[in-house]
């Protein structure tokens, strides 16, 4: 059978202009790379099915190309993947559009969000035919072979011909992730680019990038996250062989860099240290990075990741206040943080970063400061303060359906900033400016007190990057509030602003009638933006 699936996601979140590309010439993203359906492509091509991929982050196949394919090629399913609550709007678009042009294809939605809501998903979007809940390699491979009747099909909520919503049972967690191949990378023309995560994209390196899953789940309960429900409260994961093997194949086709996507990668000790050795003895020279807890069991083995390869090791550590790490429950301590941080510059891993999060329940003007003074007493190389912000699955949006201040009927689609929402946090615009302002301290104490780290880092930007890209990042806090994207922003494209993000959010509480305009304008916008940053 002939199966399209198509990655969909929100454009604004990769920046690199449509015009450039790489050596063997395919269209550069500066981003990772939709490793859901390239799971997928590899498993139903094993299969013996055809597998064409989109990704909506490529300049060379925007939507009209993906309903024309559609129509010309005629496939059995649409698969469309998303990961989040913020591409929700842009998948049903999407699926509105194809069911529009192909009144007969298939379509199936899954991935963490349309998981996590199956039932109001298929609701709201009578397009989609199949709602797919939790891993997708068995289901899609059972889907195909009841596309007609999927009632026996686990894991899949649809609707039959009275109109009836049917639930089928889920599907129980398979513990062998050895079984799947590795993803179908060079199914895709696209080559990646690697940079800072999120707030910080700063290009790391011009190799070849790609992104790994080496285990599923996360056991450990912080409120503001849905991974424990996705993965019912377990964590499963390949073997160092199977791991190793693939790192063989990737440096057979040229990846120079690869970034774990595994929602805890440091929590067995004796699998970590397999996989190491295993690099090491295979001689694996690929560069690669991973997040973690800070309490993590294997900070004994942060030396042996290095000499494995570990460019890179992102740390949650929320915030440098302990009363605010309790209300997130997120169960580490100061002193943890500390200690992993300085192991893990000792140990000679070059970029250490700290994921922080300010706008959380009850953080006082007191509490936040202390998180800016809390990372300068820190060897972070990076650290990127977002807002929190609550999603529907979390223990975090079960609070606040229970205080009020969501209506999970009516909210069930949508993510806020906590500040937004919350009367225990401080406004939006009094977090900006104490962010703002914390943000320009610590800059100013990284440079007058650990020059040589600062420097270290910007040479790496420098690499890869224009010097006034750089030079503008290191700034761009002094420069105060800007609105819409700057100059400089526009000519780097490499520098997301708060508006983003924010835009992100209003979008998804939009109503239906309302989504399709503004994503028309939003496109139009950026393309605009790029046309300007690509004549210059
Ligand atoms: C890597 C990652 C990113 C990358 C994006 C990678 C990409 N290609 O787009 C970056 C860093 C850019 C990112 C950004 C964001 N992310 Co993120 N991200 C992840 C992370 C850690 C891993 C995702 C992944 O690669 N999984 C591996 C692949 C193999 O799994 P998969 O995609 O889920 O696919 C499997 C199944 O879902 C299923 N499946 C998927 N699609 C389909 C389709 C069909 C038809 C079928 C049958 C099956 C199926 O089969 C696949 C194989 O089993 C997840 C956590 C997680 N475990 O999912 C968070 C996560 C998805 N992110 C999250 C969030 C909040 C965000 C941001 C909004 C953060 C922000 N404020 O900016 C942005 C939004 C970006 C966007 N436009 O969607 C939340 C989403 C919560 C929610 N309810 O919305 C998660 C769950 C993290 C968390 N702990 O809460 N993210």
């Amino acid at each position: 059978m002939k199966v399209f699936l198509v990655h969909v996601r929100d454009p604004q979140f990769y920046a690199i202009p449509s015009k450039r590309r790489a050596k063997n010439g395919r269209v550069q993203v500066m981003g990772f790379p939709p490793i859901g359906i390239m799971s997928l492509s590899s498993v139903l091509k094993r299969a013996g099915h055809e597998c064409v991929m989109f990704d909506q982050a490529d300049a060379d196949t925007p939507d009209e190309v993906i309903l024309r394919e559609i129509g010309r090629q005629r496939p059995d399913l649409v698969g469309l993947s998303f990961l989040s609550t913020t591409s929700y709007p842009y998948a049903k678009v999407l699926a509105r559009q194809i069911r529009a042009a192909a009144a007969r294809v298939k379509i199936a939605l899954g991935g963490v969000f349309a998981s996590l809501n199956p039932q109001l998903v298929k609701l709201q979007c009578p397009e989609v035919d199949f709602v797919c809940r939790g891993d997708g390699e068995q289901l899609i491979l059972d889907l195909l072979e009841r596309l007609g009747d999927p009632a026996g099909v686990l894991g899949v909520t649809w609707q039959d011909a009275d109109g009836t919503l049917r639930h089928n049972d889920s599907r129980p967690l398979t513990r062998d992730l050895d079984q799947w191949p590795f993803p179908d990378r060079e199914g895709l023309a696209l080559d990646f680019v690697e940079s800072m995560p999120l707030d910080v994209p700063a290009v790391l390196s011009l190799e070849r990038f790609t992104t790994m899953q080496t285990s599923r789940g996360c056991p450990w309960p912080c409120v503001f996250c849905d991974i424990p429900i996705f993965n019912e409260g377990k964590w499963r994961s390949r073997s160092p062989e199977h791991v190793v093997a693939e790192f063989e194949q990737l440096q057979r086709d040229g990846y120079g860099s690869v970034y774990f996507v595994d929602d805890h990668f440091l929590l067995q000790p004796r699998r970590i240290e397999a996989i190491c050795k295993g690099l090491i003895e295979k001689k694996i020279t690929i560069q690669w990075g991973c997040e973690g807890r800070v309490d993590s069991v294997c900070m004994q083995l942060f030396p042996l990741m290095a000499q494995a390869g570990c460019r890179t090791l992102m740390f949650g550590i929320e915030s440098g206040s302990q009363k605010v790490l309790d209300r997130l429950k997120k169960e580490q301590t100061l002193e943890e943080i500390e200690a992993a941080v300085t192991n893990a510059k000792r140990a000679g891993i070059q970029i250490v970063h700290g994921f922080f999060v300010v706008g959380c329940p009850d953080e006082t003007e007191e509490d936040m400061r202390q998180t800016f003074r809390f990372a300068s007493r820190l060897r972070l190389d990076t650290f990127a303060f977002n807002r929190l912000c609550v999603y529907r699955g979390t223990p975090l949006w079960q609070e606040y359906v229970r205080r009020g201040l969501v209506d999970d009927a009516s909210d069930w689609y949508k993510y806020f900033k906590c500040s937004s929402i919350d009367p225990t946090i401080l406004p939006g615009e009094e977090i900006h400016r104490i962010r703002s302002e914390e943000l320009r301290r610590l800059i100013i104490h990284k440079l007058i007190r650990h020059p040589g780290q600062t420097l270290t880092l910007l040479r790496r930007f420098v690499r890869h990057m224009p010097l006034r890209d750089v030079a503008y990042l290191l700034v761009k806090p002094f420069l105060g509030r800007t609105q819409g994207p700057t100059k400089a922003e526009v000519v780097s494209r490499a520098v997301e602003h708060e508006q983003v993000k924010s835009a992100a959010a209003e979008l998804t509480q939009l109503s239906d009638a309302a989504l399709e305009h503004a994503i028309r304008e939003s496109r139009a916008e950026r393309a605009r933006i790029q046309a300007m940053a690509e004549e210059r």
